[in-house]
């Protein structure tokens, strides 16, 4: 591949994803909460109020008002929306529904899950292409409850980047399901799971984003990152991402996603190939 070939590809892939995460999120219809009318009034008052104390603190003027409002039109043309808020408000959103947990940490979603990725064994491959780039990574554990139980035939929903940072779905040019599987852990909630590390995640530069990250002299790096559903029933759902020792996004994930407890240790396999790491998970009861 030329240079340019890749930039252009690395463009197309980029403007692609945020139309696709629009698309994904309106096929899921997420439910919405119920619109309650004091609690509406009282969070959209709130909201208006920070942006009109920022207009009178920072003496905004009408050139700033209005590249605001251009910039807006441009997110939702871009099909940015999911990536916008993904990326600069789901973590403190996580953060709230979750301070409850005596279980494993958890982190923002993203924009990029798929629902009902192909369902392999305990230990299986997650679905790649045969000269998949990356280093191949073992990633082991077992999921148990609070109580120290083993939660039999757990849930084990993995999905990631490749080696460019691309995600299938959102990325022309990848097979349907590539890096996305969905595990289910043996009698001992136990898991082995096959799949080659990711590299680090860039945002889209060229779409609304990139347009404020690069504005802002920000830069639009994600550390690299494993994303996970863990489930069983009668438990919370688990949803989470865990990063690798190291890497220099670690300490300034543009979404904010990172948290100690989520940084794994792994170690060179025996046999040469890749690394391998144990991490277990623990689910809160219902
Ligand atoms: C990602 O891969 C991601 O995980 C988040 C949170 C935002 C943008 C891209
Ligand atoms: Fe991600």
């Amino acid at each position: 591949m030329t240079d340019t070939s890749y930039v252009e590809e690395t463009a197309a892939r980029a403007a692609a994803s945020g139309q696709s995460a629009t698309a994904r999120f309106r096929e899921r219809s997420i439910e919405g909460a119920t619109a309650d009318r004091e609690r509406v009034s009282r969070l959209a008052s709130r909201v208006i109020k920070a942006i009109n104390d920022t207009v009178i603190d920072e003496r905004v003027t009408y050139d700033e008002y209005n590249a605001l409002k251009a910039w807006l039109i441009k997110v939702g043309e871009d099909g940015e929306w999911p990536l916008f808020l993904d990326v600069w408000v789901e973590h403190s959103v996580e953060e709230v529904a979750n301070d409850h947990r005596a279980g494993s940490k958890g982190t923002i979603e993203g924009p990029y899950y798929v629902e009902d990725a192909p369902t392999l064994p305990w230990n299986g491959t997650v679905p790649m292409r045969d000269d998949e780039p990356g280093r191949p990574l073992l990633f082991q554990g077992q999921v148990r409850s609070v109580d120290g139980t083993p939660l039999p035939s757990a849930k084990i929903e993995l999905w990631h980047a490749d080696n460019l940072g691309f995600y299938s779905q959102f990325a022309p040019g990848l097979p349907e399901w590539n890096l996305r599987g969905t595990f289910i852990a043996d009698d001992d909630g136990r898991f082995e799971i096959h799949t080659i590390e990711p590299a680090p995640y860039q945002i889209p530069t060229d779409g609304a984003c990139g347009q404020l990250i690069a504005a802002a002299g920000w830069h639009a790096w994600r550390p690299a990152h494993l994303h996970l559903k863990v489930s069983h029933e009668g438990y919370e759902l688990l949803t989470t991402q865990l990063y690798f020792p190291g890497d220099p996004h670690n300490d300034d994930d543009i979404a904010g996603a990172v948290k100690p407890e989520l940084i794994l240790d792994p170690s060179p396999r025996a046999n040469g190939d890749g690394y391998e790491v144990v991490y277990d998970f623990v689910l809160d009861p219902q």
